[in-house]
């Protein structure tokens, strides 16, 4: 299943270089951040504003199915764009944890829900919690389930 549009690569060689690596291997290289070890998926999601598809790697936080999508960026003072692309087609989304990529439908978490995903967040990419240090800004997690 893919979400349909013209692919746009991100402005950013070693985002779109790993897109390029993880897909066309499917999945079974640049499935890592850098030399961490530590497991990335690929989020599709639509540009709101160019109707453009848009491919993000992103930290694999995973429980029973579900996917948290953590819009860090490095603890900067606002959020990544594709934030925004989340905020306005939550429907139009698919991720990518293997061989190919499946629809899921998006929300943004908040209170208990927010506070158990941050957890589990942070067990899976420690850095996470050093980000929020970081900025004012709380950083938004999103739960992403399958479409049945
Ligand atoms: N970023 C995170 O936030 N969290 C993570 O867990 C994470 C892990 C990760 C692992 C591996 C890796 O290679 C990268 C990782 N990143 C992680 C970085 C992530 O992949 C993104 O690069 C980062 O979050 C920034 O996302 P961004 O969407 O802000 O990217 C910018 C650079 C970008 O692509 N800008 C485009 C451009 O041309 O400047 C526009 C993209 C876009 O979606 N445009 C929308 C459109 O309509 O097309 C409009 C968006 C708007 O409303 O302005």
């Amino acid at each position: 299943m893919t979400i349909e549009g013209t692919y746009e690569p991100s402005p950013a060689q070693w985002v779109r270089t790993q897109v390029a690596s993880y897909e066309s291997s499917g999945g079974t290289e640049a499935n890592t951040l850098r030399d961490t070890g530590l497991p990335i998926i690929i989020v599709t999601t639509l540009g709101n504003k160019s109707g453009h598809v848009r491919k993000t790697p992103l930290m694999r936080v995973e429980h029973e199915g579900q996917y948290a999508l953590v819009a860090s960026q490095g603890g900067a003072p606002t959020h990544p764009v594709w934030y925004y692309n989340l905020m306005a087609d939550p429907g139009s989304v698919a991720i990518q944890d293997g061989p190919a990529p499946f629809p899921v439908t998006v929300h943004e978490a908040t209170g208990d829900e927010r506070a158990l995903w941050w957890e589990r967040a942070v067990a899976a990419f420690p850095p996470y919690a050093e980000y929020q240090t970081k900025t004012e800004r709380t950083i938004p997690v999103f739960v992403a389930a399958r479409v049945s």
